[in-house]
């Protein structure tokens, strides 16, 4: 059952058994305790032939088939709240049952299509989505997924084309885990200390630096002595050198990003366009 305020995610796809590790770890206990809301649904749920046919050749010709509009769309039918128009994209039904409730009227659903024709997922869109009352997710197959069944969509509900990353998939189920894990930790009380939310990768837009536990000695390699000197302010500024360096190795495209760019800090200009400030 979902808690107050928890977030409500339906996840359309031919292949649930995909889906399965969402009944794991820190997702799994996050739906136990009601945090979230996970309902996956078998897309042949809503086909009507003995085949339950989902896909079909391409118009225009090419490779593969295109996943049926038909299916989709009694899919979505069912899962996205019914919307009578309203100026301010609020449906009059919602608005009267919100005037006699006095409650914000609830926004509509949020439709998520992985794609690799999609925006690009970042740690900030993570954060945008895990905002959201009613994630559906729509996980297709094939050659994707006929349009028309998007642009129906948007009239019923905020719907967004998402990539996971530059590089192919056999579908969006995968990208679905991705999107999913990234947005529920972010959910409040999901992670045991929040704290490490801000501490880590992309979370200020920098790699994060390497991270070592006991023994102090392995295999001959020592923990870096700033690390058990107990001094906070030296492995701080240990820490943000570690990160400038990795990223400035691994990702100087997030350099620019970190919103530093340009001004040379007192790290010796060894970090163009980081701008940090790492005498403090
Ligand atoms: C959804 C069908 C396969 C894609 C023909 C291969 C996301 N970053 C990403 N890479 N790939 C996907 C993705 C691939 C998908 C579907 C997402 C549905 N396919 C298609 C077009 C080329 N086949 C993705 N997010």
């Amino acid at each position: 059952m979902r808690r107050e305020g928890g977030v409500r995610v339906d996840i359309v796809t031919i292949f649930p058994e995909y889906l399965a590790p969402l009944d794991l770890s820190l997702i799994g206990k996050a739906r136990s305790s009601g945090q979230i809301e996970i309902n996956v649904y078998d897309l042949r749920t809503w086909t009507h032939d003995v085949h339950r046919t989902v896909d079909d050749s391409p118009y225009g010709g090419g490779p593969g088939m295109v996943m049926r509009p038909e299916p989709w769309g009694e899919a979505l039918d069912e899962l996205l709240p019914v919307l009578e128009e309203t100026d301010d994209g609020f449906s009059r039904k919602l608005r009267e049952t919100a005037r006699q409730e006095i409650v914000q009227p609830p926004r509509r659903a949020r439709v998520i299509v992985p794609t690799p024709a999609g925006e690009l997922f970042t740690q900030a869109l993570a954060h945008e989505l895990a905002t959201e009352e009613h994630l559906v997710l729509v996980c297709g197959r094939y050659e994707g997924i006929d349009q028309r069944v998007l642009d129906e969509a948007a009239q019923r509900a905020r719907v967004s084309e998402i990539s996971i990353g530059d590089y192919v998939l056999f579908g969006g189920e995968v990208a679905a885990l991705v999107m999913l894990e990234a947005v529920v930790r972010l959910l409040p009380g999901v992670l045991g200390n929040a704290d490490s939310l801000t501490e880590e990768s992309h979370a200020d837009g920098l790699l994060e630096a390497p991270v070592y536990t006991k023994p102090a000695t392995w295999r001959g390699r020592e923990v870096p002595e700033v690390l058990r000197s107990g001094d906070h302010g030296r492995i701080a500024r240990w820490r943000r050198e570690e990160s400038l360096r990795r990223t400035a190795e691994r990702r100087p495209d997030l350099l620019g990003a970190a919103g530093n760019a340009g001004s040379a800090g007192d790290d010796g200009g060894r970090f163009p366009g980081s701008g940090t400030d790492m005498a403090k």
